[in-house]
Order: structure tokens, then C-alpha cells, then sequence
């Protein structure tokens, strides 16, 4: 494997009609996971991605594992729990902003996920390991399985970036939530944050980037990439930063853009291309996914980036 990556997948309804999700009467049916949102951008621009999860013996399970294999995502180390049902979410797009969300993923069998030898085995044949946030916050065994990951891709040589994709409705507390993520970012290669994580993070209510950045920095990131939403992105590293601006396109839902982005910089990484390249490439899956309703929908395949680039919206 190229990139391997794990935690939850769910199946997601969004609401074809805007409001609230107390009004809303039709759905389309979508799925939904940071992780695999990732795993998905990469597999469409022909790299060999791995996604590790577990999912119910039951019809959103099957959904999601046939989806993932449609998008060419091996799901080899996929296992089916009999005991744990699928999770799942709701969304619809109120007027304007970021959309509303609700999870019914309390007790799932993605939450189940954890360490075994047939898994270790499986993420020791990958060259880079994606961690987010989200499964530390999951439960007591996806958060082992997180620190058991991160052991083994260390231990391995592989590089590993890491997305800390707050959630705070998941977890028990915001300090829980601040120290388990910044330790294991401290173990990361690349840190991704949004600003806004950023400063909670790192504790500086003000922070601008730079100081989110040289907070991770000091604690052994090679590279940080600071998202600042509409204010574009940033990467650092010891010796230099480079600013990269958005992609001015039509936004249907932000949800899914940070994991556009960090596909496009795993993939520029896999590709050897310069810093400067592998911002654009990131700025521009992370765009194209918020063109769409769905988290996936609008990440592109190899031929879709290229046009894309070529004739970049004005
Ligand atoms: O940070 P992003 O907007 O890129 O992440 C979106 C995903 O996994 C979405 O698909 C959702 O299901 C989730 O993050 C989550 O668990 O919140
Ligand atoms: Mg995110």
C-alpha cells in the first residue's frame, strides 16, 4: 500500500431540501468519514490506499464496503462485526454557512475498532500512515488502536500526517480532547490543523498561523499546514513558509474540504512534487470537494484535477 488509513465509516443522509433537520422529509442517501474521504481522494488519482475499519453485519456495512471497493479503496482489513451496527449521520444545508449535523454513532461497530495482529500486520505494508483526531475521541479501543498505528508506522520508517478534525461532541471533555490530540500530533510528521483548531489546540485564543505553525514545529512536526478557511493555507517548515491562496469556486458544502486538501498533499508527497506544487494540488482537491452536497462526491479523478489545473476558476 501507498497510504493506509483507518477509523469510521458511516453512512450519511443529506437533506435534498433546505431547513432543519427537525423539517427536512427527503434524503439522499451518501456516506460519509473523514478517513475515508481521504482514502477515497487518493484511490481516484491512482494510488494504492488501504482503509481499516469496522463496519455492522447489516445494509449501511455492505453500502459502505461496496462503495469504498467502487472507489478502488482496498478494504482487505475491513472487518464485519456481528454484535455492532453500522453508524450513521444526517445532514442538511440551512441557509448559508456550514451545514447541520447529527450522528447516530453511539456504540457503532466502527467504534469497536481495535488493535489485533492481523491489523498491526496490515498498516506495517503501507509507506504513509493518514491519522485524524476522530478516533481518539471514538472510544477507549479506537484511540488504543490510534497509538497503536502511529507505534507501528514509527517503528516502520513510514511517514505519518495527522489531521486533528475536532470534534467536540465526541469527547468527554475539551481538555481531554486538547492533550490527547496534541500528544499524538507530537508524533506526526505533518500536523494539519484548520486555524480555528489551531488556536484551540495550542491554546492561544489569537494565534495567527505562524504561532499555530511554531507550536507544532517546536514539538517535532517537519511540516505544518495551517487551513485558514476563505484566507487560504500555509506550510511550514523550520526554514521557510509558503502561502497558498483558494480556489474561487461555487461552494455547495465545506464539509469534506480539509480532507480534499490533505489527499491532494499525501498524493503531491507520493508524487515527488516541489512544496509549491503540492499546495496547489491539495488547494485545489480540497475546493472541488466543497462543490458538492456529498463529503466525496466532488474529489476528482487524475484527468478532473488536470482540467482543473489547467483552467483553474478565476
Ligand atoms: O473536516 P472535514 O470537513 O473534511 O471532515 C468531514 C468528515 O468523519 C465527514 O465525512 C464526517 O462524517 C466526519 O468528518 C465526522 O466524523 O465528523
Ligand atoms: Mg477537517
Amino acid at each position: 500500500m501507498d497510504v493506509v488509513t483507518f477509523g469510521e465509516v458511516m453512512a450519511m443522509f443529506v437533506a435534498t431540501e433546505s431547513g432543519p433537520l427537525e423539517s427536512v422529509v427527503n434524503f439522499s442517501r451518501a456516506l460519509a468519514g473523514a478517513e475515508t474521504n481521504v482514502a477515497i481522494g487518493l484511490a481516484r488519482l491512482g494510488h494504492r490506499v488501504g482503509w481499516v475499519g469496522r463496519v455492522g453485519e447489516d445494509h449501511f456495512g455492505r453500502f459502505a464496503v461496496a462503495e469504498l471497493a467502487h472507489n478502488g479503496v482496498d478494504t482487505a482489513a475491513v472487518f464485519f462485526d456481528p454484535e455492532a451496527a453500522t453508524g450513521f449521520q444526517l445532514k442538511s444545508h440551512a441557509d448559508g454557512g456550514d451545514p447541520e449535523v447529527a450522528y447516530f454513532r453511539r456504540n457503532s461497530a466502527g467504534s469497536r475498532l481495535a488493535p489485533s495482529p492481523a491489523t498491526d500486520a496490515y498498516i506495517s505494508s503501507g509507506r504513509h500512515l493518514h491519522v485524524t483526531g476522530i478516533p481518539l475521541a471514538l472510544s477507549p479501543s479506537t484511540r488504543a488502536f490510534t497509538l497503536r498505528a502511529v507505534t507501528i508506522a514509527r517503528e516502520r520508517g513510514m511517514t505519518v500526517s495527522f489531521d486533528p478534525n475536532l470534534r467536540p461532541g465526541l469527547w468527554g471533555s475539551p481538555e481531554e480532547m486538547i492533550r490527547v490530540t496534541n500528544d499524538v500530533a507530537a508524533t506526526a510528521d505533518w500536523v494539519l490543523p484548520g486555524l480555528t483548531e489551531g488556536r484551540l489546540l495550542s491554546g492561544l485564543p489569537d494565534a495567527d498561523a505562524d504561532q499555530v505553525a511554531r507550536f507544532y514545529l517546536d514539538r517535532g512536526a517537519q511540516r505544518v499546514v495551517v487551513k485558514a478557511a476563505v484566507q487560504g493555507a500555509s506550510l511550514y517548515t523550520a526554514t521557510g513558509r509558503w502561502d497558498r491562496p483558494i480556489f474561487p469556486v461555487q461552494v455547495v458544502d465545506t464539509v469534506g474540504a480539509g480532507d480534499g486538501f490533505a489527499a491532494g498533499l499525501i498524493s503531491a508527497h507520493l508524487d515527488g512534487l516541489s512544496v509549491e506544487a503540492a499546495l496547489e494540488r491539495a488547494a485545489a482537491i480540497g475546493a472541488l470537494a466543497t462543490t458538492s452536497s456529498g463529503d466525496k462526491d466532488g474529489l476528482p479523478d487524475r484527468p478532473e484535477l488536470a482540467a482543473f489545473l489547467a483552467e483553474p476558476p478565476a
